[in-house]
């Protein structure tokens, strides 16, 4: 099976890249279009996902790194170029330093029981900031629970930055682990990561990096931005669910104890006990999601062909019309940074409408937003709201469907008065 897809630079051409899309065309109901604007909760798939994914289920499906028989080598070679082609695309010369895992919430939980329960004991620090999302705070605090560390926040500034005086300052308690996300997934902030790394280091902590809406979104150089761990999802960068990736050092990984236990991730099993395998495959255990790692490698290929400089600078442009428009409309109140500071998303409260209603309204005239608290319970208690409604943009999304959230939100206001 041929897994090597020729990536090559194409001009952004949105209606052309709509095509690649067959979800896009569809009525959301009979004569209403669907305008999808929920890709930060997840992101449509292409034709070329859909396809390779397909491919693989048709001519090449077998088990991975057991059978010698030509469906399972070629099966084993598909799963490993696309781990290649996913360390090439962050930027990680080393495919043993890419772990697939079934998402970013289980990279951070292998993180946190594998590293944290070896390195961290009583009275340590692990530094995260109140724009987590649960998936990066709720493993600390089972973690915190059961092994006594200390969790502290970053804070959030009320115009959606984190504030950088309260890193400093929490710098000097020497944390073991600052954690936080790249890219927020309610506020759209975009940390300073590298400066960030950076000042961890200096302090003597390791740094994870939730990149589950920046590797998706926009250029991310592991090696440039100096991340001791980073964790993303498929599902999010046009790929399948059910796939994810941790990135780690090697040297780090290798002091790791396994996360799961079973097939694969063994080198010998006796009754007595066991040895470990070599990485990857260490914290890979029992049957991996085989053809999702094909399809996210299919994803990967489909980004880097269109470029992510070009995919931001759509984003950049779609969100900077978006704040602009959205600010016109009465009672709209959003929270975070200025578009020159975020990614494409935008959240905001409607004075007098619950989000909930303000969704369900949108969502007859085929506008797929979201509404509540997006797994960030904690920072939309920091702006005082019990929920919010998030309209949020992709590569596919257009000038017009954002017009069309804006009108729909004139409807919304003209229902609830
Ligand atoms: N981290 C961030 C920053 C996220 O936005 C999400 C998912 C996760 C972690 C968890 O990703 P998962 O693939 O493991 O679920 N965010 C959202 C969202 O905003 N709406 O639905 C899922």
């Amino acid at each position: 099976m041929s897994v090597k897809t020729e990536v090559r630079p194409v001009p952004f051409d949105i209606s052309r890249i709509r095509q690649d899309f067959p979800i896009l065309a569809q009525k959301a109901y009979p004569g209403v279009s669907l305008v999808y604007l929920d890709s930060t909760a997840t992101s449509q798939k292409p034709m070329q996902v859909i396809e390779a994914m397909d491919r693989f289920y048709q001519q090449s499906n077998a088990n991975i790194h057991r059978g010698i028989h030509k469906l399972a080598e070629e099966a084993t070679a598909a799963y490993e170029a696309a781990r290649l082609k996913i360390a090439r695309f962050i930027g990680v010369d080393n495919p043993r330093e890419i772990i697939f895992t079934r998402n970013t919430t289980e990279a951070i939980n292998l993180v946190a029981y594998s590293w944290g329960r070896i390195q961290l004991s009583t009275g340590d620090l692990v530094l995260l900031t109140e724009m987590e999302h649960h998936s990066n705070i709720v493993p600390w605090q089972i973690l915190a629970q059961e092994r006594g560390i200390r969790l502290e926040y970053i804070s959030v500034t009320p115009d959606g930055l984190l504030d950088q005086e309260s890193y400093i300052y929490f710098l000097q308690q020497n944390p073991k682990l600052v954690a936080f996300t790249h890219m927020s997934n309610v506020l759209g902030t975009i940390n300073p990561v590298k400066q960030m790394v950076e000042a961890a280091h200096r302090a003597g902590a390791l740094v994870l990096i939730d990149a589950a809406q920046s590797v998706p979104h926009l250029p991310v150089d592991v090696r440039d931005l100096g991340a001791d761990f980073l964790a993303f999802s498929g599902h999010k960068m046009c790929g399948p669910t059910g796939i994810g990736i941790l990135y780690g050092r090697q040297k780090l990984l290798e002091q790791m104890p396994p996360f799961l236990g079973g097939g694969d991730m063994i080198r010998k099993v006796q009754l007595s006990g066991y040895l470990p395998n070599e990485l990857p495959y260490k914290f890979e255990a029992g049957t991996p999601a085989i053809a999702e790692a094909i399809g996210l490698g299919a994803a990967v290929d489909y980004l880097s062909a269109l470029g992510m400089e070009n995919i931001q600078a759509h984003e950049h442009e779609i969100i900077t019309y978006a704040i602009e428009r959205l600010e016109e409309v009465p009672g709209i109140h959003l929270i975070g940074p200025s578009a020159d500071q975020k990614g494409g998303v935008a959240s905001f409260a409607f004075d007098g409408v619950h989000p909930h209603d303000v969704a369900q309204v949108l969502d007859r005239f085929g506008i797929a937003v979201r509404a509540g608290h997006h797994c960030a319970m904690p920072l939309h208690e920091k702006f005082r709201l019990p929920a919010t409604t998030r309209a949020s943009f992709y590569l596919y999304n257009t000038f017009q469907e954002v017009d069309a959230l804006i009108e729909g939100l004139y409807k919304v206001k003209s229902i609830f008065g």
